[in-house]
């Protein structure tokens, strides 16, 4: 069955856009899976370690014909081909690039290895924006409230963490 995914994208080492923009087409190429929209590609401060380099973020509308838990293991592996090292020390540390599954379809997972929607979704700035730029009307089953409705929440409440700066195009891969 056909679904429609969203995933958010982070980098803040190495060529950030390059490494998004190659992404987007592995995705895009993948069995089961069509790039359906991209955000733009916003920069923003670093948030919950402050002490590293600014990050690129971005959203991806995905139409998908395979199950969360694979398009989790693709995005794992699309990571591990950019470099990406998990590091056990540093809790949000710096990336090469992060993958999240923000939504799924209505689905609602809690499991140990895969949460959706994406449990930082309702508070994040730097996700919510661009994901608020694709897909404003999509509803986060959990809370029923739209992803616009959230952004604008959290907007409203500014968080003084967060300071964005502007932002370049991207297209469809
Ligand atoms: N996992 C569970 N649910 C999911 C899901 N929906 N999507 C599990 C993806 N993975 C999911 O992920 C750790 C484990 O989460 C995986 O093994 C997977 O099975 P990770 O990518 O290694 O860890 P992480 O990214 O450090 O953790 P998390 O909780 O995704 O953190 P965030 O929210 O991505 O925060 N500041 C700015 N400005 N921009 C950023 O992009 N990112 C972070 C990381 C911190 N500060 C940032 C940014
Ligand atoms: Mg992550």
């Amino acid at each position: 069955m056909t679904e429609i995914a969203y995933i958010g994208l982070g980098s803040n080492i190495g060529d950030r856009r390059k490494t998004f923009d190659a992404a987007l087409l592995t995705l895009d190429r993948a069995d089961g899976i069509s790039v359906e929209a991209v955000s733009r590609y916003i920069e923003t401060e670093p948030i919950g370690q402050p002490d590293q380099d600014r990050f690129l973020n971005a959203a991806v509308k995905l139409e998908v014909d395979i199950t969360a838990r694979r398009l989790l293991k693709l995005c794992q592996s699309i990571e591990e081909q950019h470099g990406r090292q998990r590091s056990e020390d540093i809790v949000w540390g710096p990336r090469t690039l992060d993958l999240d599954i923000l939504l799924f379809g209505s689905l609602i997972c809690d499991e140990h290895d895969l949460i959706v929607p994406h449990p930082h979704l309702p508070t994040r700035r730097f996700v919510l924006g661009p994901l608020a730029e694709i897909a404003p009307n999509a509803i986060h089953p959990v809370l029923n409230l739209t992803i616009g409705e959230l952004n604008e929440r959290v907007l409203a409440s500014e968080n003084r963490e967060y300071s964005p700066s502007v932002s370049c195009s991207s297209s469809k891969p």
